[in-house]
């Protein structure tokens, strides 16, 4: 059992921040919250846990704690939810930022296609990724959606890592038959839909019950698949439905993300009318799909991707800078439609592995966005980018029963934030009179990973 005092702050519901003082949180040894007491004096802490019965030597050992190890947090210190980062591509760690101002189709085969054609080699894979995954961990990236590469053994890797390293994943190897060069590429179908089932099944027998690792469907985009490959994803898919998970394995792709993109779409399917019809045909559009960038998606496909349940991974610095659409998407459009929305650092067309640069570059995004529309969508609060880097997140990848806010019954994936440390280079300032609500706009708008000093993930302390 772990238990802090202090505040907590979190985000159940869109718009709303929720600040919790003076509050007693006790995780479980199974990494569930087993209770949020807010407003109990400090010196009531040992008093209450015993009321409670989760001091002293119980005869069931797990559910006991020293009063002499609960944390008690200073005044710029609070715990939040962890981050989760729904698109990402860890074989691109290294090459982040690279290639600027490059449109998507010559950003891929120029930087991105020979750097993740490297992964063929396992021992580069485990080099990298598990470089990538610490890093994430660090920036308080407690649950990611990562692309792996085409390759199978790579991807086992990928995963691999992230069971030991205790991060919550979902990992899936890219599916891509061509337009890709012969050097990175599955050779046909048949082959990316066998080594998508061995992932699979690596996933399953490493994480049977699913506790942190689901693996996710990965078809790139439409361009580098044949229509037979997302035929057959759209199948397992279909396959995977079952009593007990009725809404089956999730599916992620790119979607709608720049007009080169777009264009070359079309002219390879003109028999749709759009790319909701497309990857609705191939049955790769449910509720567990995650459909990264968006940024040129009509109101039509927009409405049609709502009573869909399709989530959407915003990702606000690729979207602007490389291989994305140089674009804002139409967040707010989303939003009032009741579209799961969370954010992305896609990592590596996104420069940056931090959360707090996507929320910051959210807000930034979403204000062009508001200019562009004449203020018909309007620009998102710091309340709304928290919520959408936290809650949201957990709603588009399916995890919202299990994390993303603070509650009793939640698991704990969650970050000791340090909103003012005392370190040379820290560039957060809190004084003495600021309230709790400024300490947090503070630390969002102008911390980074070095406030962020534990990061916890099912209870599980994965970096101090
Ligand atoms: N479309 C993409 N967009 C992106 O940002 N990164 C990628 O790797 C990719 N592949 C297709």
């Amino acid at each position: 059992m772990r238990a802090f005092h202090g505040t907590l702050i979190h985000s159940p519901k869109l718009g709303e921040i929720e600040i919790l003082e003076d509050t007693l949180l006790v995780v479980a040894d199974n990494g569930r919250i087993e209770a949020v007491e807010p407003r109990v004096d400090r010196g009531k802490v040992p008093e209450l846990l015993q009321a409670r019965g989760m001091t002293g030597n119980q005869n069931d050992g797990e559910k006991s704690i020293d009063v002499a190890d609960v944390q008690y947090l200073e005044r710029t210190q609070f715990v939040a939810p962890g981050f989760v980062d729904t698109h990402n591509h860890a074989p691109q760690w290294g090459m982040r930022g690279m290639g600027q101002g490059l449109h998507i189709l010559d950003w891929l085969d120029r930087i991105t296609f020979p750097h993740e054609a490297r992964f063929a080699d396992p021992v580069h894979a485990r080099r990298i990724y598990a470089r990538c995954v610490t890093a994430f961990l660090q920036q308080g990236v407690t649950t990611a959606s990562y692309y792996g590469s085409r390759h199978a053994e790579a991807t086992d890797v990928l995963a691999d890592i992230c069971l030991e390293q205790g991060q919550r994943a979902l990992v899936g190897k890219c599916n891509m038959d061509r337009n890709a060069p012969d050097t990175y590429r599955d050779t046909d179908a048949a082959e990316s839909l066998r080594d998508t089932e061995a992932c699979l099944a690596h996933i399953r027998s490493l994480d049977p019950d699913g506790r942190l690792l689901q693996y996710v469907l990965t078809p790139r985009f439409a361009i580098t698949c044949t229509p037979e490959l997302l035929r057959g994803l759209g199948d397992i898919a279909a396959r995977s439905k079952s009593e007990a998970q009725p809404r089956g394995l999730a599916i992620q792709t790119h979607f709608n993300e720049a007009e080169q993109e777009m264009a070359s779409t079309r002219a390879l399917f003109p028999e749709f009318r759009d790319e909701v019809e497309l990857y609705a045909h191939f049955g790769l559009l449910t509720p567990r799909t995650i459909l990264a960038h968006c940024c040129y998606a009509t109101d039509d496909e927009l409405d049609r991707l709502g009573l869909l349940g399709c989530g959407v991974a915003h990702c606000p610095v690729s979207n602007m800078t490389v291989g994305g659409g140089f674009m804002a998407a139409p967040v707010r459009a989303f939003l009032d439609r009741g579209i799961p929305v969370g954010l992305g650092t896609d990592s590596g067309g996104g420069f940056s592995s931090s959360m707090l640069d996507a929320m910051r570059q959210a807000l930034v995004a979403s204000n062009a966005r508001e200019v562009q529309s004449k203020g018909e969508l309007k620009g998102l609060t710091i309340p709304e980018v928290f919520h959408l880097a936290t809650m949201g997140g957990a709603r588009v990848c399916g995890l919202q029963d299990k994390v993303g806010t603070l509650e009793v019954g939640k698991e704990f994936d969650a970050i000791l934030v340090n909103a003012d440390p005392v370190r040379p280079g820290v560039m957060t300032m809190v004084e003495e009179e600021d309230s709790l609500a400024t300490v947090f706009e503070k630390f969002v708008m102008t911390g980074d990973d070095r406030n962020i000093e534990q990061v916890f993930v099912r209870g599980r302390l994965v970096k101090s």
